[in-house]
């Protein structure tokens, strides 16, 4: 069986428990602790394993898989149902470039270990670090808008199954939330939000429906 190296509120992980669930393939989750004074993503036995110090990474009958968006590629190109991106390569062009926007564009400079290195390097208090958190997320989000705005609306963001588009936008999306960002510009991604943490593969991939999800 597949063995996901996985954390509850990592969103990173969050769209490979998508994306699992979406194939319907079986796994088991190993919590890794990434919490800040925790940090088992930095100890052995996990940094032997995976020396990125990240999660998520997958364990395969070939071998360890690590970055979430080639695990994505990987589980898509294995199993075949429910296929992640459209047959047209236009419209394939279009939800990779969705999906980087989030990728690429707004959770590197949000993550774990960046916030607290601007913390401790450069005494970034709290307020200071929700700013910033915030202000990444609105400037993706706006680019991701507009795009959104030359297409017709339909259920999920490139039309009627979800895509690989909607498996990185819920997870951003949870992230938006708990830094409290204010959505009301983002009334077409928040409303594809809504759609897809509907979706039995969505709501099983939820942070609090995971065993290591906290009460907060
Ligand atoms: N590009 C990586 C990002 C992985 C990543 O940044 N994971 C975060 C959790 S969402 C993490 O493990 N952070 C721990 C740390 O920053 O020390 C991916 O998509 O898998």
């Amino acid at each position: 069986m597949l063995k996901l190296y996985d954390y509850w509120r990592s969103s990173a992980a969050y769209r490979v428990r998508i994306g699992l669930n979406l194939k319907g393939v079986e796994y088991e989750s190993v919590p890794v602790n990434i919490m800040p004074g925790v940090d088992e993503q930095m100890r052995p036995p996990y940094r032997d394993l995976n020396p990125q110090m990240r999660v998520p990474a997958l364990e395969t009958p070939q071998g360890l898989l690590t970055q979430s968006l080639s695990i994505l590629v990987w589980l898509d190109q294995t199993y075949r149902t429910h296929p992640f991106l459209p047959a047209d390569p236009w419209e394939s062009a279009q939800v990779r470039a969705f999906a980087l926007t989030i990728a690429t564009d707004i959770h590197p400079l949000n993550n774990t270990s960046v916030l607290t290195r601007i913390k401790l390097e450069f005494s970034a208090s709290e307020d200071h670090v929700g700013e910033w958190y915030r202000h990444w997320i609105k400037l993706g989000f706006a680019a991701l808008e507009h795009q959104a705005e030359a297409r017709p609306m339909t259920p999920y963001v490139f039309g009627d199954e979800p895509s690989l588009a909607d498996i990185m936008l819920v997870p951003q999306m949870a992230n938006a939330r708990r830094f409290k960002t204010d959505l009301a510009p983002f009334p077409r991604l928040a409303a594809w939000d809504e759609a897809a943490r509907k979706h039995p593969a969505f709501i099983k991939a939820a942070p609090e429906n995971q065993k290591d999800a906290v009460k907060t």
